[in-house]
């Protein structure tokens, strides 16, 4: 799969892609990511990408022309399944939503910044429109690294273990169960005994029951969409 992103901060996104899953499913040739800077693409002087809001009103607005010309160069190189305006005003991203996103084989992501991209590069263009939860960000590229890195780690073979990916929180609409690591005791605090019977039939069990547990306390909300 390749995620291209377009944005005004590319130096944003250089971290977040280069170290552990994401750097491995790079490596593996499973996931390549290309951040795209729209200041390349723009033909006004000063490599200027933003301007002020017909209407009047505060913060500066993303111009259609440098997107536009950003995305037609790069659809002349592939097809993009998807092109996702990443917003706060965009369908809340969740696990189901990235579970359908690790099908694709090409994404473009666009950031916006300052007040938003004019409203017809969305119209004309984007096919969605995710936000990562309900506050703010001062740009989409923090909103764009979550959404590749939810993505990229369900593309098959990025796990080692494919199974740890289908045993994550929200993977079946239930928080995972908590987990241990040595030392069996620590200061008087010990392991819970089910964990050390090497049981494997009673372990199952015990994290079923410690999922379940935990989603009726934390998030109970989950629990009625599984009755839906
Ligand atoms: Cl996708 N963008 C911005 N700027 N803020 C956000 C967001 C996205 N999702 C939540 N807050």
């Amino acid at each position: 799969m390749t995620i291209d992103i377009i944005s005004v901060v590319p130096d944003l996104l250089n971290g977040p892609f280069s170290h552990s899953i994401m750097k491995r499913a790079q490596e593996k040739e499973l996931l390549k990511v290309n951040v795209i800077n729209l200041r390349e693409y723009t033909t006004y002087a000063r490599a200027q990408v933003d301007d002020y809001p017909f209407g009047g009103g505060a913060g500066m607005v993303l111009m259609i022309e440098p997107l536009v010309n950003a995305v037609e160069a790069l659809t002349k190189e592939k097809i993009y399944d998807e092109v996702i305006f990443l917003t706060p005003d965009g369908n809340t991203l969740n696990q189901q939503m990235a579970n359908q996103l690790s099908l694709k084989n090409n994404l473009l992501l666009i950031c916006g910044h300052y007040k938003g991209i004019d409203q017809r590069f969305r119209d004309h263009f984007v096919t969605k429109e995710i936000s990562i939860g309900d506050y703010v960000l001062s740009g989409g590229e923090l909103a764009a690294a979550v959404l590749t890195d939810a993505i990229g780690r369900l593309i098959p073979g990025v796990l080692n273990d494919e199974t740890s990916a289908l045993s994550d929180s929200f993977q079946d609409n239930l928080l995972a169960p908590p987990v241990y690591t040595r030392p069996e005791v620590f200061r008087d605090w010990k392991v819970p005994d089910v964990l050390m019977s090497g049981n494997h039939k009673l372990i199952e069990e015990w994290r079923f029951d410690q999922s379940i547990k935990r989603t009726q306390e934390r998030r109970p909300d989950l629990l009625d969409d599984l009755k839906k």
